[in-house]
């Protein structure tokens, strides 16, 4: 059974495409994107590929990101607005999508394509599945669908977003098939050490130094299987980096032994505290999230609290104190 048949047999009839992922967009959301208006160029005269905020930096050597709009570039554009499809990737609820929603009027067909497991199936067509390592494994599911030629770029994106989505291998959403899939892109020619270096080696010296400060004041607590520490914009300041520069942190603060849960408090604004958080074995941290409105996935999930720092710390950590207590009885 084709799992995007409903899809294919309409696709035919449609010709102008409206494609957008989450706010923030990582490499999982900018791969899929990319791969996804490969795939779709034939069967469009239109395809216009939308984000709220910009590309980051160490996802600009994919090509075609210089082909993504802004939400308030496209907005002045002239643009027509009635596409007759919308694609929506890697994102589990539509408000996750930001200012784009502004862009689709109300009741314009869209198709959801996600990865995870707490999505609201906001879509006219939904194909939601949680087992997958990706978003970009299932624009890539769809191109074999369509029996799409492969060639190098769209390889490139797809295994842009299968390497960050499980951190290049190493979480427990890397399977089997991320792998098959990557090992097809490898005999296709693509050049996977280059989106290693562009995304893994690329630690500034600022970027470097406020990880240290940041660690040197890493916290314990629960029963010592919580670590957590936060950042503040003012250390961005001391270090003249930006949020870009935080990557990775959380997953090293998850990695102390014997931790459970790691938690990163970012002080986007004063009273604006994005956490992020990861786990390793049993929380699900997208459960835990879901209570400060976030969500995610059950080892890595968000939440944004709108408080001071201090008190955004305190009702997380004791909150999460009290859970992974009742868990472990
Ligand atoms: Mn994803």
């Amino acid at each position: 059974m084709r799992k995007y048949q409903s899809l294919l047999n309409s696709l035919e009839k449609y010709d102008s495409f409206l494609l957008t992922t989450h706010v923030n967009p990582d490499g999982d959301a900018v791969g899929s994107l990319l791969g996804l208006k490969y795939i779709l160029q034939s069967y469009a005269d239109e395809i216009d590929l939308v984000v709220e905020d910009s590309v980051p930096e160490y996802l600009s050597f994919l090509s075609g990101t210089e082909d993504i709009y802004l939400s308030d570039e496209l907005a002045n554009t002239e643009r027509k607005t009635d596409y007759d499809l919308v694609f929506v990737v890697d994102c589990g609820d539509l408000e996750r999508i930001g200012k784009v929603a502004d862009l689709i009027p109300e009741g314009n067909k869209i198709i959801n394509i996600d990865h995870h497991d707490d999505n609201q199936e906001y879509g006219s067509y939904n194909y939601v599945d949680s087992t997958v390592s990706s978003a970009g494994e299932l624009v890539y599911d769809l191109a074999v669908e369509l029996g799409a030629n492969f060639k190098k770029d769209f390889g490139m994106a797809i295994a842009a977003a299968i390497i960050t989505d499980t951190g290049n291998f190493k979480f427990s959403n890397t399977t089997p098939k991320a792998h098959r899939i990557i090992a097809d892109m490898l005999e296709l020619g693509i050049d996977t050490k280059r989106i290693i270096k562009e995304v893994y080696q690329r630690e500034s010296y600022g970027g470097l130094k406020l990880k240290g400060k940041v660690l040197s004041d890493l916290k314990l607590a629960g029963d010592r299987n919580i670590a957590w520490a936060s950042v503040s914009q003012q250390d961005l300041d001391l270090f003249e980096v930006d949020w870009e520069d935080t990557e990775g942190l959380v997953n090293s603060i998850r990695g102390v032994k014997g931790v459970e849960v790691g938690v990163l408090f970012k002080e986007v604004a004063e009273e604006k505290i994005r956490v992020s958080f990861r786990s390793n074995e049993y929380f699900a941290v997208n459960e835990f999230a879901h209570q400060f409105e976030g969500g995610g996935h059950p080892r890595a999930a968000g939440c944004t609290v709108m408080a001071p720092l201090a008190e955004a710390e305190e009702r997380v950590i004791s909150k999460l104190e009290s859970e992974l207590g009742v868990k472990n009885q």
